[in-house]
């Protein structure tokens, strides 16, 4: 197996002050210490509610400090927001979810986290049905699919709950306070451009996607797209979809290099997607060996991966940031104050030589607040 160590580093430093160009917030604090559960958070929270709401906006009696202690927030003017990721169990939206808690712990709110074990618009469903039946003040949610989920959550929306788009979008975001996500054009401009250079700009390449529909990986595609078109030696293949799935990622591999050996390139546009690549590279043996992968996202499998040089360069999003100002959006439409529209995110490329750097290794995904 080959263990190309590429010097990506002229490409990722030009990519990086690009992408902190686009980025709307790159000043973003590396990951912290975390806190767990949504009782401590709660508590530890209400010790910081004077200074955040309690001070500084008009409406304080709904942040204020009269209602410190709050395991009975939403009674007495705590609010009470609920995160609805993508899917559980994805180091992506555990990061979110560990950035959403460290700001509700600062601003002293009550966060809980609830979501369905696959990500599918009707397994996302049910969950936000449920949650509505005992509706927080705000929900983060990160839709599924960009039209499957803009009537249940624009039912949400009439039923008086601040509703902010975290990650992933909807055909109409208007009906959201707040949406907040990564420049994923961008990001899939990024991974064309790694991918290219690692290639010798020569070669079919190939794209695993998830499914068609997630606003996210949809732009990722499209970034990509636009972004190779520039190599008149590259031949794209087109994309083919994992469905989320490990396991199919790595069969997609398996039949495109039976289809056609040449392949020199991959771009997986997710977590899921770039680990299952990376299987079917490893599985490939000796003629996955000169096939370069960029996967998206960094979770601790892919670095591994990484370092194991079965895939040569990662996309990293910054969930944390996501969840943070998130929480902190939902927060300022509840108190009645200004908020952005829409927030985008910035993004690292990771390297096997980069990984230990102070400009990477803080947006490497936990499995774990
Ligand atoms: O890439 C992230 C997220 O941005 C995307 O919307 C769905 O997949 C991930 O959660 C990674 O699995």
């Amino acid at each position: 197996m080959r263990r190309t160590r590429l010097t990506l580093a002229a490409t990722v430093a030009a990519l990086s002050i690009l992408a902190a160009a686009c980025g709307g917030d790159a000043a973003e604090e590396p990951a912290g210490t975390g806190t767990t559960g949504g009782a401590a958070a709660t508590d530890a929270g209400a010790e910081t509610g004077t200074e955040t709401a309690g001070t500084e906006t008009a409406g304080t009696e709904t942040a204020g400090t009269e209602t410190a202690g709050t395991e009975t927030a939403g009674t007495g003017g705590d609010y009470r927001i609920t995160l609805i990721p993508g899917v559980t169990g994805d180091e992506f939206y555990v990061s979110m979810e560990c950035g959403a808690r460290e700001a509700a712990e600062e601003l002293g709110v009550e966060l809980d986290v609830q979501g369905a074990d696959t990500f599918d618009p009707t397994a996302q469903t049910p969950v936000l049905e449920a949650v509505l039946a005992d509706p927080p003040d705000a929900i983060l949610i990160a839709p599924t699919d960009t039209q499957a989920l803009q009537a249940p959550i624009q039912a949400a929306v009439d039923a008086g709950v601040v509703v902010v788009l975290v990650d992933t979008t909807l055909d109409d975001p208007s009906i959201a306070a707040s949406a907040i996500a990564s420049d994923n054009v961008e990001g899939g401009r990024m991974a064309a451009e790694a991918l290219a250079e690692l290639i010798g700009e020569e070669g079919p390449v190939l794209v695993i996607n998830v499914n068609p529909g997630i606003s996210t990986t949809d732009q990722r595609q499209q970034g990509f797209e636009g972004g190779i078109e520039a190599y008149e030696n590259i031949t794209y293949l087109g994309t083919e979809f994992s469905n989320n799935e490990p396991a199919q990622a790595a069969s997609i591999v398996d039949a495109t290099l039976a289809a056609e050996p040449e392949l020199a390139g991959i771009f997986a546009t997710n977590l899921f997607s770039a680990e299952g690549a990376a299987t079917g590279i490893r599985n490939a043996g000796e003629a996955g060996a000169d096939i370069s992968v960029v996967g998206f996202d960094a979770g601790p499998a892919q670095v591994d991966q990484l370092e194991e040089g079965l895939v040569q360069a990662l996309i990293v999003q910054k969930p944390l940031e996501i969840g943070r100002q998130g929480v902190e959006q939902a927060v300022a439409a509840l108190n009645g104050e200004p908020v952005e529209a829409e927030i985008s995110t910035d993004f690292v490329t990771a390297t096997q030589e980069n990984l230990d750097d102070e400009e990477i290794a803080p947006f490497l995904y936990r499995d774990a607040c």
